[in-house]
């Protein structure tokens, strides 16, 4: 399924489009594996095959093993540092353009749907690109090369980590509350690429379909949220976003 003009989408789906408002978009790994970031549970092949994604994204596991948990954060850091937005990313960064009020969510740390043109992008789990002291919390703009690893906080030589979002942690408290605001007002809400299996965020679909929104889901895959979305459209993002702009707005690629 190559040609978008051959992807037939449900004629109210593309009703429901024309007369949105108001579009909320939760995305997730998936949204950036067509820019070659592997997805979360994808990235558990490999070199990283024998660790869970509790032992490298969460406290415990970098108490127990610091230099493994920073490592794997190098390794992703330098996939997403080669890495370029793809059509997937684009078509969401267009669709502010056409409709009035468009909100992504995202749970991804790589900042690819900024590096797109999306305006108004919430991170749900921070990004990948900060640092900060583990035990004071504040940002670390500056690592000098040779140091440990992790390298050391400058002020109170405690361990710099990653400035994201990991298990049994706090959602950043503007983030969280303005992703349940935006659900809770939107007349459409896409998930885009995620397996919906990690909360909050994965409770932010339920919030938007309580409300009243339509819920357009967008996976290869079916996951926990696929019974209870109005329309699953099963395939990748890259291909069918730029679809449905085509036959929702008549809009074309541009980047
Ligand atoms: C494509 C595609 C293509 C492929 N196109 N699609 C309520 C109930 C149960 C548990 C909890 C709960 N509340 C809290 C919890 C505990 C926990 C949790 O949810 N656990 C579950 C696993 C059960 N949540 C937390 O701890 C959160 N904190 C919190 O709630 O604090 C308060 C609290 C704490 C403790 C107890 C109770 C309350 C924090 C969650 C932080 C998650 N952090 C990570 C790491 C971020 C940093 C980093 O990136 O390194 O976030 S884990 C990882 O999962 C990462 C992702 O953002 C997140 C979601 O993964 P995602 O994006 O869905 O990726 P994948 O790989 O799973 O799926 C990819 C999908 O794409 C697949 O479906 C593919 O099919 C699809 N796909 N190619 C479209 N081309």
């Amino acid at each position: 399924m190559n040609n978008p003009d051959k992807f037939l989408f449900n004629n109210e789906l593309i009703k429901a489009l024309r007369n949105a408002r108001w579009i909320t978009i939760l995305t997730g790994a998936g949204i950036s594996a067509e820019s070659g970031i592997p997805t979360f549970r994808d990235a558990q092949r490999g070199l990283w095959a024998n660790y869970s994604p509790e032992e490298l994204a969460s406290p415990e596991g970098f108490a127990r093993n610091p230099e493994l948990v920073w490592n794997w954060y190098e390794w992703r850091r330098k996939i997403i540092s080669e890495s370029r937005p793809n059509p997937g990313h684009y078509a969401l960064a267009r669709m502010e353009k056409i409709i009035p009020q468009v909100n992504i969510i995202t749970q991804n740390v790589d900042g690819l749907h900024q590096l797109a043109g999306s305006l108004d992008v919430v991170e749900l789990h921070g990004n990948i690109h900060r640092n900060r002291c583990s035990s004071e919390n504040t940002l670390v703009d500056e690592i000098l090369n040779g140091e440990s690893k992790p390298p050391r906080c400058p002020r109170c030589k405690a361990f710099i980590r990653p400035d994201v979002v990991w298990f049994g942690e706090s959602l950043p408290a503007a983030s969280i509350e303005r992703a349940i605001e935006t659900s809770s007002k939107c007349d459409v809400f896409f998930s885009i690429g995620t397996s919906s299996v990690v909360y909050p965020a994965a409770s932010l679909p339920f919030v938007a379909r309580n409300q009243g929104a339509i819920i357009v889901e967008i996976n290869p895959a079916s996951t926990p949220l696929s019974p209870y979305s109005t329309y699953t459209l099963h395939g990748s993002a890259g291909f069918i976003l730029p679809a449905l702009m085509k036959v929702a707005w008549q809009e074309e690629e541009s980047h």
